[in-house]
């Protein structure tokens, strides 16, 4: 396969690139109206040139100009691609199955065969955990399974309903679909309905009742979270069995004693800015609440000023989890203060952004690194000192022009300077897509930097459907080639990719033995293999489905919007 593209589509008055490789291709290409099997655009491919991440010899293709709506291929010498779209709701199903993939991995319920199909299983997780170190035991279930692993863990968590409100934020329209989600028993004991009924009585289970569907799952693994918290404020990092359990083990069938971690400030910070977030979205609708969630919130943050000597989250003695590992709390400090800020207005909260902005403005939007979105609230915020402001634009910015810089150096339009790739690499590319289009909402950016943004975003949003060296589509059930053994449990027991879920990708540090085995020599942008031993290369997480759910719906929005003014749908 030497036609690379974006095997889903493209967005009408989107920009199209496509990527050819090898020689014997010729020079120029058509692309071709599937119905007719006539040409309806002849292009020019660019001169060849040396791909640094694939370690090859490239060409790119421009197709932009082909607008009409559409199912087409390419052709280039004897070289077919395999079919596309071109169309306005091109990404509708694949970020419906993006987001439906939270309800899939729900802990501690039962998903029915009608809701899961062949993943279907009763409720799993339900045992209390042991607090580490002590006999005393808590009820945390409920909440969604992190990954290809059944462990629930909070840092994650917080980027993963943030990613997905902020998606909402920016068009709730795009995630008001019904996800066919009924109430009890469906929802069992850790339901959110149930909890909301149970503490805050008939009026707020009414209020509930109006909610969309996709805040009603995210409710989900907030209450989770609120189980996590102890009394003082503090956040319990993560509940897991002591190890993993074997790769093909049902959720249920994993038994083990379940273990509530020491208590973390990265988790308590996350927490807090996560609950901030909660307060935005869900006060309209349920004000009480909302309310608690806040005040939660406000305690984690608390507790997090009170021992600001912390070292870090490691895994204690006989935990062999994922460790969620982040010696620099700091930048989550900075991000919950800045959301909580914008929530409540209180100066002090002002006051620990001002501290941390010189230091703590780290780079991306990571679980890691959170720093950005720290800045992202701060500036977004009317009340913010315009000084601050500017200072954060000017640092997000220059990453921004830096890797959209890079992007168009590169034959498949991959914002990565470096040509490293590390473990979650596609999580890395779909952050930066989703932080291209958060700086265009944004009036304090220029709006030629904006244009180059909004193109290194679409290539992006390609590179991880298909446009790149390894030639899938990196999400599980779409496109003409994708991941079909994923480093899932479930998935794995099954013998069939559960749908919907965005793997890892390439990773040039061969993190795991098989990589080690199939990948050693290969150029960095070709360190992926699809096969449920990589889980360096080939598990899937719900923090790595959420930027992409963002960046799809931001080009979206865009695109209709330019459509709307140009008159293309007329
Ligand atoms: O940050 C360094 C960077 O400075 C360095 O240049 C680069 C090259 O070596 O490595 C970077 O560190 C990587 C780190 O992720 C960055 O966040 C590590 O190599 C890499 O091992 C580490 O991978 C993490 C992995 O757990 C192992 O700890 C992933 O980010 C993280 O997403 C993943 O999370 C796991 C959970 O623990 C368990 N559940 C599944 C989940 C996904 O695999
Ligand atoms: O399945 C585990 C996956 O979720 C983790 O991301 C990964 C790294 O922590 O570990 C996987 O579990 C493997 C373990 O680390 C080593 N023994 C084999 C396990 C299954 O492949
Ligand atoms: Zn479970």
């Amino acid at each position: 396969m030497d036609i690379l593209l974006n095997q889903i589509g493209f967005l009408p008055g989107s920009i199209k690139n496509v990527t050819f490789r090898g020689q014997a291709m010729g020079d120029r290409f058509s692309v071709i109206d599937e119905a007719t099997g006539m040409s309806v655009f002849e292009g020019e491919q660019s001169t060849q040139f040396h791909n640094k991440g694939t370690d090859e010899e490239c060409r790119t293709g421009d197709i932009s100009e082909l607008k009409k709506p559409g199912t087409y291929y390419i052709l280039a010498g004897k070289e077919q691609s395999g079919v596309f779209q071109i169309k306005e709701d091109v990404y509708e199903n694949i970020n419906y199955d993006l987001i439906y993939m939270l309800h899939l991995q729900r802990c501690g319920c039962v998903l029915s065969k009608q809701e899961a199909g062949e993943f279907a299983h009763p409720a799993c997780h339900m045992g209390k955990a042991k607090i580490y170190g002590t006999d005393e035991e808590i009820e945390v279930s409920g909440g969604w399974h992190d990954a290809g692993d059944y462990g629930r863990y909070v840092v994650p968590a917080a980027k993963t309903i943030t990613d997905i409100l902020l998606a909402y934020e920016l068009d709730p329209k795009s995630l008001s679909f019904s996800m066919n989600l009924k109430d009890e028993p469906f929802f069992g004991m850790a339901s959110a309905g149930a909890f909301c009924r149970e503490n805050y009585g008939e009026e707020v289970s009414k209020e509930w009742e109006s909610l969309p569907d996709v805040l009603k799952e995210l409710l989900y693994e907030v209450i989770w979270m609120m189980k996590m918290q102890r009394g003082d404020g503090a956040v319990y990092h993560k509940v897991t069995c002591e190890s993993f359990c074997e790769m093909d083990e049902f959720p249920e069938e994993e038994t083990e004693q379940l273990i509530v971690c020491p208590v973390s400030n990265a988790a308590a910070a996350c927490y807090a800015a996560t609950m901030a977030m909660i307060y935005r979205n869900y006060v309209s609708f349920m004000p009480s609440f909302a309310k608690d969630a806040l005040a939660a919130g406000e305690k984690a943050f608390a507790y997090v000023c009170a021992h600001p000597d912390e070292i870090g989250f490691t895994n204690p003695e006989g935990i062999h989890t994922g460790e969620y590992r982040d010696s620099n709390w700091k930048d989550e400090w900075l991000w919950a203060a800045s959301v909580l800020y914008e929530v409540t207005g209180k100066k002090e909260y002002e006051e620990v952004v001002r501290k941390l902005a010189d230091t703590q403005l780290t780079e991306g939007l990571g679980w890691e690194e959170t720093g950005f979105y720290g800045a992202l609230f701060y500036v977004m915020n009317k009340n913010a000192d315009q000084e601050l402001s500017k200072q954060m634009i000017r640092k997000m910015v220059d990453y921004a022009d830096r890797y959209a810089n890079a992007a168009t150096q590169d034959a498949y339009g991959t914002a990565s300077v470096s040509h490293h790739y590390i473990w979650g690499s596609n999580s890395i590319i779909a952050n930066r897509g989703m932080l291209f289009m958060l700086l265009c909402e944004l009036p304090q950016v220029d709006e030629e930097k904006k244009k180059l943004y909004q193109k290194a975003a679409a290539w992006q949003a390609d590179y991880l459907l298909g446009r790149n060296g390894t030639g899938y589509c990196f999400v599980t059930g779409h496109g003409t080639l994708c991941p079909e053994h994923p480093h899932h449990r479930p998935s794995v027991k099954l013998k069939k990719a559960m749908k919907g879920m965005l793997v890892g990708g390439p990773d040039d540090n061969l993190q795991d033995e098989c990589a080690v085995e199939n990948l050693t020599g290969k150029a960095s942008a070709l360190c992926y293999i699809d096969d449920e031993m990589s889980y360096s290369t080939n598990e899937i997480t719900i923090y790595w489905n959420t930027p992409l759910v963002y960046l799809l719906i931001a080009l979206k929005k865009k695109d209709s919007f330019k459509a709307f003014l140009k008159g293309i749908y007329a």
